[in-house]
């Protein structure tokens, strides 16, 4: 059974809400310090720069929880080759967040024609940046193994199940499975993320977190009550249909595809044809 998960502001705050809310999320121990913390309870690995706006993943999902009553520390843009950056703001209480960033981090590393990528937002990302996939994770596990690690954001998300990558031109598996998280988040994180939250600061284990709705996970054998389908079946290869042109008037889109078939059929607009009075056929609009 899925969760669709609670109005956002109807949880009882944690009990680190008293600490108020911080100028900046803080990246470093003497930041904590200056704050009175003396641990987080979550801290997010991030591909790019912080960047305390809300068209920035982690700044969002790190200030959302800052609201649930929640420390959050950012960790960005992390050395990968040791576990040294990872460990820089301490053990977090809850869980490891990770991103590859507000892009797929092959996006962010590489053009399209498969060179380096010198970026503005993300300076010495290129070639050199952590991955998503697995070197991220791996150090957060190294560094602390017992911790429980959730992996969001655009790349996870698009990347949730096998898909064709660009880059190596082969189909991959999940990148669950390479980043041997937890729990992936997908889409929109801020409902799974703060229940998540809650539900570890109240004592259950990540292992226990499976009815989620916007989260995946993996498991090594079919649980109960679910079923294996062959995804040939579900998805057969055939005809394109013709892209809708989504500038295109609703009376042209019409013209071109006819009304829609049967009584009472669903008009994807949710508009409902009319008979214009005077008119000489029947319009719609
Ligand atoms: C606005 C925007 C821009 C603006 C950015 C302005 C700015 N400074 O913010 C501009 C126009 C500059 C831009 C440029 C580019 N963009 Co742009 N952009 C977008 C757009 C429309 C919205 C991004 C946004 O603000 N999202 C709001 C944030 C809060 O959402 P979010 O990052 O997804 O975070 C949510 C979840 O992912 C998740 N989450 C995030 N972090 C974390 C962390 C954890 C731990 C968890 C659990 C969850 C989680 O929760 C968050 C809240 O719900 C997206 C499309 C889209 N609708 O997402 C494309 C998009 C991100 N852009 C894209 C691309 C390709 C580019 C360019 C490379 C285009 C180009 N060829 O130049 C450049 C690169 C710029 C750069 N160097 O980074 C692609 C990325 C594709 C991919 N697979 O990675 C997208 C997805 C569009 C697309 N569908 O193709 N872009």
């Amino acid at each position: 059974m899925q969760t669709t998960t609670r109005e956002l502001f109807s949880y009882r705050k944690h009990w680190a809400h008293r600490f108020g809310a911080a100028p900046f999320l803080p990246m470093s121990k003497a930041e904590m310090d200056a704050l009175g913390w003396d641990s987080c309870d979550v801290i997010l690995v991030t591909g790019d720069a912080y960047i305390d706006h809300p068209s920035f993943g982690m700044a969002l999902v790190g200030r959302l929880l800052e609201a649930q009553g929640f420390r959050v520390g950012i960790i960005a843009q992390p050395d990968w080759h040791s576990t040294r950056d990872f460990l820089k703001l301490g053990k977090p209480n809850l869980f490891f967040g990770i991103t590859g960033g507000n892009m797929d981090s092959m996006v962010n590393r590489y053009t399209a024609d498969r060179r380096i990528r010198t970026d503005d937002y993300t300076p010495g990302a290129g070639g050199a940046a952590g991955s998503l996939r697995d070197r991220d994770p791996q150090r957060c596990r190294e560094a602390a193994k017992d911790v429980p690690i959730v992996i969001g954001g655009i790349e996870a998300s698009l990347r949730r199940i096998a898909h064709f990558d660009y880059w190596s031109e082969k189909v991959r598996r999940s990148v669950l499975l390479d980043a041997k998280a937890d729990l992936l988040v997908f889409g929109n994180a801020e409902r799974q993320i703060c229940e998540i939250a809650h539900r570890l600061a109240a004592g259950r284990k990540i292992e226990d977190i499976d009815d989620l709705r916007g989260t995946a996970f993996v498991r090594k054998a079919l649980p109960a009550g679910w079923a294996e389908i062959d995804s040939t079946t579900i998805d057969t290869p055939g005809p394109l249909a013709p892209p809708v042109d989504p500038y295109a008037m609703e009376w042209r889109r019409t013209a071109e595809r006819g009304p829609p078939k049967g009584k009472g059929a669903p008009w994807r607009d949710g508009l409902q044809p009319r008979r214009r009075a005077g008119s000489p056929g029947r319009r719609w609009r």
